[in-house]
């Protein structure tokens, strides 16, 4: 069987985990807490790089949260997460890049100030939010008057970018000028995927410590 080694609240795990059941797979989560777990002999022999999500399928593991869905994508097509079409494929795929190397380094200090480990200054402040506009602003114009970022079924760009971008509010970032972004993560979060995987707030509370354990143990 499958086997997904995670951390519930985690953006880089969930789109695996949403992605394994809105395909309908059969697997088996290994919770992680990142507090020293990752850097077991046995999980470094998974990942020498001490990250979660990691899948483990029989004799094969893969980490890397996008390889890993492509990886599932290749191996279980139906149903299909990535359009069959050229430019439906390289956009999903546009999507996901902008995201990862855009949206998510742009929001790490607005969670780190959301958890209460930081006090952001008004300029790094003003100058992460600009950058998350910059992105909101592009994934409204892209999705039109569509219900879905790319085409007009779910996607792994829906996955991929819907996950980050429906917490946003959660670190200060209003979506209410973005209507089309509001009904779209309003219309996936109705799904049965994202409702089985939402962080609840025991795990975040459970990390909030854990992290505020860590950076006591490296300033000590
Ligand atoms: N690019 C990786 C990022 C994975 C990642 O950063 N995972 C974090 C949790 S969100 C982690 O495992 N951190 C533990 C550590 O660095 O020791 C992916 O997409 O899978």
């Amino acid at each position: 069987m499958l086997k997904l080694y995670h951390l519930p609240i985690s953006f880089n795990s969930r789109r695996v985990w949403i992605a394994l059941l809105e395909k309908g797979l059969s697997f088996e989560l290994v919770p992680m807490k990142l507090d020293g777990d990752q850097l077991t002999p046995n999980f470094l022999a998974l990942n020498p790089f001490h990250h979660i999500p990691v899948l483990v399928d029989g004799e094969f593991s893969l980490f890397e949260s996008l390889a890993i869905l492509d990886y599932l994508e290749a191996k279980y097509p139906n149903p299909a997460l990535v359009p069959s079409d050229p430019q439906g494929l390289g956009t999903v795929k546009m999507i996901n890049l902008v995201t990862l190397n855009e949206l998510l380094p742009a929001t790490t200090p607005l969670i780190r100030q959301s958890m209460g480990f930081v006090t952001l200054d008004e300029s790094t402040q003003s100058q992460a939010q600009e950058k998350v506009a910059t992105v909101l602003k592009f994934f409204e114009q892209s999705m039109g008057d569509r219900s879905y970022i790319v085409g007009h079924s779910l996607t792994l760009g829906d996955i991929v970018a819907g996950t980050i971008v429906g917490f946003l509010p959660q670190m200060g970032v209003s979506l209410s000028p973005y209507p089309q972004l509001t009904a779209w993560i309003e219309q996936l979060s109705q799904r049965e995927s994202w409702q089985e995987t939402e962080p609840q707030p025991e795990q975040i509370a459970e990390f909030k410590e854990t992290m505020k354990k860590l950076m006591a143990q490296r300033t000590s």
